[in-house]
């Protein structure tokens, strides 16, 4: 019978939704908690006067959902402040944004340390315990200290920088250090492998280098299709086929984050309407850009350059019957976001870092294989390497993305074809299930 497996995470899908709005973690986890006996644990999402010491937990079948709520100050420091004020930039290759405070640090352990206080007396010897990302490197070396000796694997989302900007983080050396607690580190791609393996041993932890390995996050490439078929009958998706009167669809998806190099992707277009002028007319632009982390005051100024954006691309280049950017913050629902992207000529992804982005493999799975669109793809995203078929960019340069959106809008359909076939094999082989069954076996040893 195969060990219970723990996942620990700092987000914990809800089981109410029983997976209608899951996320990316729970979908890519989806296949691993059918399999076996399994635990979710991390936080509620809700805050509280303190953080809560013993979890509320949710039985369904074989799968149990253990979550705390936050105490508001925990949250403050420990998500707001050095999750994401100083670990999310300084990871994304962007120092200058970072924003350090003792106390932040402070928080931070201290949340971990209440999260494996709480998690630990719910474990059984044979548990395979599987920890989640950058909120979370304290987390096993914790689980240690209370004497848990179970097998610990960590995967980290999101990209690993070179050593020397990596250092600059106060405290780089004790985080390291606590990821030399969990028997696997799994990271994304080999150059994120490469230089975490650097940063160890940089800092004398040459033993837990060597259990650095990069397990390539994926889809249910199949699943996405279907939807993405299905929904072509949809209202939704028919009447928004129908608004395009005939129009090339340029498609963009990301939640509202200055990673996702959203301000040099409407200068790019602004830069497509202004150099390829054939396109004016001719192209419609959706952008669908959720908010996300609202009340952190660099998405709050990042939202507002956007808005300005908008508002000057469709103020300059408008017809009274043709609109070129057509921007949203609000969330589209999963399926209604498939139909789109099978509509999409081309889908356009251009983060300024990325640890793997699934939404560049949501639009290679949701294509028509007889009349694909053409994916333009930053050379800085983890799917770059395997996505041979794409137009990579630097999405730092608005040119570049003008003249790779022009030759995919005049893309003749054999070189689409032969592009799409040529990215296929990232998307249906390293995929959701390909993900969690290599990164278990692992950490199964
Ligand atoms: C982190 C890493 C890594 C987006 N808008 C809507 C919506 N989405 C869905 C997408 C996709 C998911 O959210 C976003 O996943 P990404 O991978 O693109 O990016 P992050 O959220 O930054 O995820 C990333 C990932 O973890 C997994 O390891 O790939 O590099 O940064 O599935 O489709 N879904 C719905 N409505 C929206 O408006 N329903």
């Amino acid at each position: 019978m195969s060990s219970r497996l723990v996942i620990v995470a700092n987000r914990v899908p809800n089981p109410k939704d029983r997976g209608a709005t899951a996320g990316g973690l729970a979908v890519a986890l989806h296949d691993a908690v059918a399999q076996r006996e399994a635990m979710w644990f991390g936080w509620s999402g809700q805050t509280a006067e303190a953080t809560a010491e013993r979890p509320a937990e949710v039985v369904q079948g074989r799968l149990t959902y253990a979550t705390l709520d936050l105490g508001r100050e925990a949250y403050t420091r420990y998500y707001q402040g050095f999750a994401n004020a100083v670990l999310w930039p300084t990871l994304h290759y962007r120092l200058g944004l970072a924003r350090f405070q003792r106390e932040d640090y402070i928080g931070y352990r201290a949340v971990n340390a209440a999260f494996a206080a709480a998690l630990a007396p719910l474990l059984r010897p044979g548990d395979l315990v599987w920890t989640h990302d950058f909120h979370l490197f304290p987390f096993g070396r914790e689980l240690r200290r209370l004497g848990c000796t179970q097998r610990q694997g960590f995967f980290l989302h999101v990209p690993f920088p070179p050593f020397g900007l990596f250092c600059a983080l106060p405290r780089a050396e004790e985080l390291l250090a606590d990821l030399a607690a969990y028997d696997v580190i799994g990271v994304q791609t080999e150059d994120d492998a490469a230089n975490l393996r650097g940063a160890l041993e940089a800092v004398g932890q040459g033993e837990a280098a060597r259990r650095v390995a990069a397990f390539p996050v994926g889809i249910d490439a199949d699943a996405f299709l279907r939807l993405a078929e299905r929904a072509l009958s949809r209202v939704e998706t028919r009447r928004f086929e129908q608004s395009l009167v005939g129009r090339a669809l340029v498609m963009g998806v990301d939640r509202l984050d200055y990673t996702k190099g959203l301000p040099q992707r409407f200068a790019g277009y602004a830069q497509l309407l202004a150099r390829f002028t054939t396109n004016r007319g001719r192209a419609t632009y959706l952008q669908v850009t959720p908010v996300s982390r609202g009340d952190v005051a660099q998405y709050r100024s990042l939202r507002r350059e956007l808005d300005e954006w908008a508002g000057r691309i469709n103020g300059q280049y408008a017809e009274p019957d043709w609109v070129p950017l057509r921007y949203m913050t609000r969330p589209v629902q999963r399926p209604v976001l498939a139909g789109f992207m099978r509509l999409a000529r081309v889908g356009l992804v251009t983060p300024l870092r990325d640890g793997m982005n699934l939404v560049a493999k949501e639009y290679v799975a949701a294509q028509n294989p007889a009349d694909p669109g053409v994916l333009v793809l930053s050379r800085f995203a983890g799917a770059a390497p395997s996505m041979p078929g794409a137009l990579l960019v630097n999405p730092l340069d608005p040119d570049e993305i003008a003249e790779s959106l022009d030759a995919a809008l005049s893309m003749p359909r054999e070189e689409r074809v032969a592009r799409w076939q040529a990215n296929r094999p990232a998307v249906w082989e390293a995929s959701a299930r390909a993900w969690s069954q290599s990164f278990l076996a692992a950490l199964e040893g």
